[in-house]
């Protein structure tokens, strides 16, 4: 008889995400041989819709026949990419805030956990499996009729989703030199990861806002540097610097204020903090629940992918089930 960890770890090692890491894995290899190393990223999930068509029309019909009983009314425009939008607009974002202020609040210093976490010294996810149990309100928000009214839309499909997160950035010097995620970059593997970003304190952008190009202004700037399948848009620092004077947005504003943003096709950076730290709730939708096999590092976020139970416990109705499955 197998423990239960044995068998996490054989099912880990059976997920079709792991064939499809390999599969762009070697593809990218192949492209970065004739200059587009992002070939894997963007044929992966083009072929996986085109090897099993029935289950993709059978997603986008869902999409499409989808009727919330309550809507947010914010349009996410698919040219620019990103919605931002008052989150005390509506009672199930009210109430998935207060769990994260108290489950921050229970956590001590918030500082200390960034030292001791295996993720990056500047930013840790303080969630875990056990406070989105204790506190439904957080699964009930993100997937409830409100939020659906506008992502499913976006896809034009129904999406899955993939990871949940409660940051928090921890101030760095100011000459501290920037690292990771807090440079402009792109989130690859999935054409759509569409996250959604909660402030949970005033923010502004020296308190570590989540700042980004809109997908048409981040398109516009590939293709000079090189197009899209060839370039990231920050291979060149000057003209990077000049779209974010023109037109980079933050996510400020008082605790509510929120943001949904496609950080696969909108660059992107945050946790800056220079002044103070910043607390947001964060949750993730992308074409495919298992688009990136990752090992499991809840400092980082929560994937889905690696904690059955927690989906099937929010299972709770067909389209739940949908949202929750990975492929
Ligand atoms: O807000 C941040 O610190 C950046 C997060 C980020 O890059 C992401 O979620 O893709």
């Amino acid at each position: 008889m197998r423990s239960s960890r044995e068998r996490d770890r054989l099912r880990a090692r059976m997920l079709p995400s792991r064939s499809v890491n390999v599969a762009m894995d070697a593809l990218n290899r192949c492209g970065s041989r004739v200059g587009v190393p992002e070939l894997g990223h963007h044929l992966v999930p083009e072929l996986r819709k085109a090897i099993r068509p029935l289950r993709w029309r059978q997603r986008r019909n869902s999409g499409q026949q989808f009727r919330p009983r309550a809507t947010l009314g914010v349009d996410i425009d698919r040219t620019r990419g990103y919605a931002l939008w008052d989150a005390n607009a509506i009672s199930p974002a009210a109430s998935a805030m207060a769990a994260c202020v108290e489950i921050a609040s229970s956590l001590g210093d918030l500082d200390t956990l960034v030292r001791a976490s295996s993720a990056k010294p500047y930013f840790v996810n303080v969630l875990r499996e056990e406070h989105v149990r204790a506190y439904p309100a957080l699964m009930d928000f993100a997937l409830g009729d409100e939020i659906l009214s506008a992502v499913v839309p976006y896809y034009g499909a129904m999406p899955r989703l993939c990871s949940i997160g409660l940051y928090y950035s921890a101030v760095s010097g100011g000459d501290a030199p920037l690292q990771g995620s807090q440079n402009f970059h792109l989130d690859t593997r999935d054409p759509r990861h569409l996250k959604c970003f909660v402030n949970l304190v005033s923010v502004e952008p020296e308190d570590g806002a989540f700042t980004f190009l809109p997908a048409d202004r981040t398109e516009e700037l590939r293709r000079r540097l090189g197009g899209l399948w060839r370039a990231q848009g920050s291979e060149d620092p000057t003209a990077l610097g000049a779209y974010e004077r023109a037109h980079a947005i933050a996510l400020t504003g008082p605790p509510g204020s929120a943001g949904f943003v496609d950080t696969a096709r909108c660059l992107h950076y945050g946790s800056r903090c220079r002044r103070s730290p910043r607390l947001v709730f964060m949750f993730h939708y992308a074409t495919f629940g298992d688009y990136f096999a990752l090992s499991n590092n809840p400092w980082r976020d929560l994937r889905l992918s690696d904690y059955p139970a927690l989906r099937a416990q929010f299972a709770s109705s067909s389209i739940r089930r949908e949202l929750l499955s990975l492929h």
